[in-house]
């Protein structure tokens, strides 16, 4: 059989054609004749699918037939980004695929562009989750990932009026051909009903009632570069159960009994669009519990593929938890172990914390998942139990342990509160974790010296860091083939820097040498110039070429100071409108874009976005000045759109108040290709620059203790302290010279001014200023610039998600790569 599958997929030129066209005539329906270049996506992506099935296939059966250690990444969010161009590159097919379809008429460039972005994720939490499948699949990790395949993705944002509008992202409208349905791997998923105990302590019992949909699992193959191996992506979406209610069928309510089957669908429907504070909405409880209870009877049906004995669970099965949205999974596999596989308690434990590893993204409080009690009490009654019991042997040992010390269990308790009570589900992760992980060097420090000291007090060899990482691949090779290939060209004419990001420090030594730079200015105007096509396309706006582009794209938040950095283009604004021609003459031209999206909700968010705006147009259309500043709002950024702005970058902006970002990962993408960053020492900038070296970034701006310090002081005191130029900017906002803007955002700005300054602006304004000038001196000085952008991308290996992989393996997961035979 394996010979047999093998032989089906050819790798020459005709083959390719031949697969492509029976696609367009067999799967699509049309004819050969005659069909668009969507047609043609669609019969490409079908054909490099073909491919990836027998990978997976063959993967799979060999870890199957091995009992292979496996690694599972469980995730509400995976925010892939466009497979066809990165398939192909990672099966090493490009090139084929290129010259067989220009062959039959169509450029792959062009088809590329056909490719919705599946974005079923947020931002840098779904980004990370699909930057580490990526890696596990090149590293040879028998690994899966498991999420939800919603229906509609993060919102499409158009701009209407200055103002963000969202759009549903139905995805799947045109169909899907990177998934494979499958029919066969379904599951029951329980709400409600009643849980009967019998028995002491946690007791055994039968959950019943409550109303039962079924998850459907939907797999994408993940291909690793060059390698053989494939891993699975499987997404769950809900249908309705079996269960169907006769009763009401026969009582004459058919319309009730086909929308309760209706309301099953419902929980896969859409993501959630928050990415930086915690709702409880109970659609999204159902939403997480839906997904792990699934994903739990799957593993185990695995695990029991070749195994009886449940001590060797946790040695042949560890599951990520990609922060605490999938915590529950713990609890069910705690369920599950107990109820209905019946096992002793104390053993059952042993399992769970041997399993599970928590990975936290967040410091900031009003995004920890706080679910309240009676919601779970009511969706998962045996959950909320279990919680119950463990928090209660948790706190009995933390006692024994600090005894007197009721202030540390009122903190490290799983409940909260006394009325509303409510379940802190980072707390259960931690108890539940054999290691929780922070996602950068300061971001670990943060979680062990304050948000989680007291646990880290009780359990101090459960915390380690995992500096984030971004994929080579997609941010690198794929998006920036110019520079993929001076840097080939420049080591050893391979691509083997592509899984081995470290070799690229061998540029380093080039840094001076005319040749190359000229190679590297000529890759940064090339990608400058697809960019200046993009925007003119999108929306209509003509950008100089020989300007600094400076970019700053990311979620909106108030604690990453979009706003900071508008009321800088402010000030550099009104600077200009002071100079006479020979001070402007100094000045270096800017395009300034500004891009990310505001949760629909966070009415600040969308106020900055609406300023933003209002200033672009007002500065875009000052013909006194047009040249020197451009103003951008960069519509709708996506991983798609991203893979054209980052490339053309010069100057990146990583401006977060210190202590508030927990990584960061676009830095690293920034730095791969070149872009010099502005930043402050918070998340992984501070890695950065250890890396790159301090003198090759533009730091800025209050480090964590400064800002404890600042915030500890009076509003009267920041008040008598609020920057000159910042208060200027804030003059020329309310005396409307951006144009009538709502109160809101004057209401904003004003408890700045009145000394409420949370996020420092003003703390952080004056540096910020200087910083900005030293980046304008700097790209005087061209040689220089192109120095430190140079030297950025030779030392920026270790931000390879390759890396961070590596130490997962090695300190959480203990499992090691299992290279499989290729059979061709
Ligand atoms: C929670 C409850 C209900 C609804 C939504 C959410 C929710 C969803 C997404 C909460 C948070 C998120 C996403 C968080 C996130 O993206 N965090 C980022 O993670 C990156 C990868 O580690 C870091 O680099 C960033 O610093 C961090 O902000």
């Amino acid at each position: 059989l394996w010979s047999l599958m093998n032989s089906y997929q050819g790798r020459d030129s005709r083959s390719i054609q031949r697969s492509i066209v029976n696609h367009v005539e067999y799967t699509l329906g049309l004819t050969r004749f005659n069909f668009k270049d969507f047609n043609a996506y669609q019969a490409t992506s079908y054909s490099v699918r073909d491919r990836l099935i027998e990978q997976l296939n063959d993967s799979n059966e060999y870890f199957n037939s091995q009992n292979s250690k496996r690694v599972y990444y469980l995730s509400l969010e995976f925010l892939l980004g466009r497979m066809l161009q990165n398939s192909l590159v990672n099966i090493d097919m490009e090139k084929k695929y290129k010259d067989a379809l220009t062959d039959i008429g169509f450029k792959l460039e062009e088809i590329y562009e056909e490719e919705v972005d599946p974005a079923l994720g947020n931002g840098g939490l779904g980004r990370l989750a699909a930057c580490f499948l990526d890696s596990m699949a090149t590293l040879d990790i028998p690994a899966m990932g498991y999420g939800i395949r919603y229906d509609y993705g993060i919102f499409k944002q158009q701009i209407q009026d200055g103002y963000q509008v969202e759009q549903p992202d139905y995805w799947l409208a045109k169909g899907n051909p990177w998934e494979i349905e499958r029919p066969d791997v379904a599951y029951p998923v329980r709400f409600g009903g009643t849980f009967t105990k019998s028995g002491s302590g946690c007791g055994v019992g039968r959950w019943e009632g409550g109303e039962v949909v079924m998850a459907i699992a939907y797999d994408t193959p993940v291909p690793g570069f060059n390698t053989y191996n494939t891993n699975r992506l499987r997404l769950w979406r809900s249908r309705p159960g079996n269960e169907f209610d006769l009763q009401k069928f026969n009582d004459g309510q058919y319309d009730k009994s086909i929308m309760e089957r209706q309301r099953a669908e419902y929980i896969t429907s859409v993501l959630y669009p928050n990415d930086s504070t915690w709702e409880g909405k109970q659609l999204r409880l159902k939403q997480q519990y839906f997904f792990c209870c699934a994903t739990i009877q799957d593993i185990i049906k695995r695990f029991k593929l070749n195994n009886t004995n449940w001590n060797d669970f946790p040695k042949l099965n560890q599951i990520q938890l990609n922060d605490t949205h999938p915590a529950i999974a713990a609890i069910e596999l705690l369920r599950v172990l107990l109820d209905v596989e019946r096992l002793p308690y104390d053993q059952a434990w042993m399992i769970v914390t041997g399993t599970f590893g928590y990975t936290n993204h967040t410091v900031l409080p009003e995004a920890l998942e706080k679910w309240s009690v009676n919601m779970l009490q009511s969706l998962l009654p045996r959950h909320m139990d279990l919680i119950f019991f463990i928090n209660q042997i948790f706190l009995e040992e933390v006692k024994r342990r600090f005894p007197g010390d009721g202030r540390r269990l009122e903190v490290v308790s799983m409940i909260e509160g006394w009325e509303d009570k409510r379940v802190r589900m980072a707390n259960v992760a931690i108890v539940c974790s054999h290691h929780v992980n922070g996602v950068a060097a300061l971001h670990t420090q943060i979680l062990k010296a304050s948000v989680f000291k007291d646990f880290y007090e009780i359990f101090p060899d459960k915390f380690l860091n995992m500096t984030n990482g971004v994929t080579p691949r997609r941010w690198l090779y794929c998006c920036n083939p110019g520079l993929a290939q001076l840097i080939s060209d420049t080591i050893n004419n391979d691509d083997d820097w592509v899984t081995d990001m470290r070799m690229v420090e061998e540029i380093a030594a080039y840094a001076d040498e005319q040749g190359f730079v000229d190679k590297f200015k000529q890759v940064k105007v090339d990608c400058k110039k697809q960019l200046q096509h993009y925007i003119e396309k999108t929306q209509g706006i003509h950008i100089r070429l020989d300007a600094m582009y400076d970019v700053l794209v990311k979620r909106i938040h108030e604690y990453k100071r979009q706003l900071m950095d508008i009321l800088y283009i402010i000030h550099r604004y009104l600077q200009i409108l002071g100079m006479n021609e020979e001070q402007r003459r100094n000045v270096v031209p800017r395009v300034v874009f500004i891009g990310g999206k505001a949760a629909p909700g966070y009415k600040d968010a969308k106020g900055f976005i609406k300023l933003i705006n209002s200033v672009a147009d007002r500065i875009n259309n000052d013909k006194s000045i047009n040249d020197l500043i451009k103003v951008v709002f960069f519509k709708n950024y996506c991983v798609s759109n991203a893979q054209i702005i980052i490339p053309a970058a010069d100057l990146s902006q990583h401006i977060s108040t210190a202590g508030t970002e927990a990584s960061g990962t676009s830095n690293m993408k920034f730095t791969m290709n070149g872009a010099l960053i502005i930043g402050t020492m918070d998340g992984a900038n501070v890695e950065i620059a250890q890396e790159i070296g301090k003198e090759n970034m533009f730091v800025f701006g209050a480090d964590v203790h400064e800002v404890d310090r600042y915030r500890a002081q009076t509003d009267e005191y920041r008040k008598g302290r609020l920057d000159g130029r910042l208060r200027n900017a804030f003059r020329a906002i309310y005396e409307g010279k951006f144009g009538a803007l709502n109160d809101d955002i004057k209401g904003y700005l004003n408890r700045i001014e009145a000394g409420s300054d949370h996020y420092c602006l003003s703390l952080d304004f004056a540096s910020y200023v200087e910083a900005q000038e030293r980046a304008d001196r700097t790209y005087r000085d061209q040689a220089l610039w192109n120095k430190m952008a140079i030297i950025g991308i030779a030392k920026s290996g270790k931000f390879s998600s390759d890396r961070t992989i590596q130490e997962y393996c090695a300190q959480i997961w203990k499992i090691t790569p299992k290279r499989i035979p290729n059979p061709a």
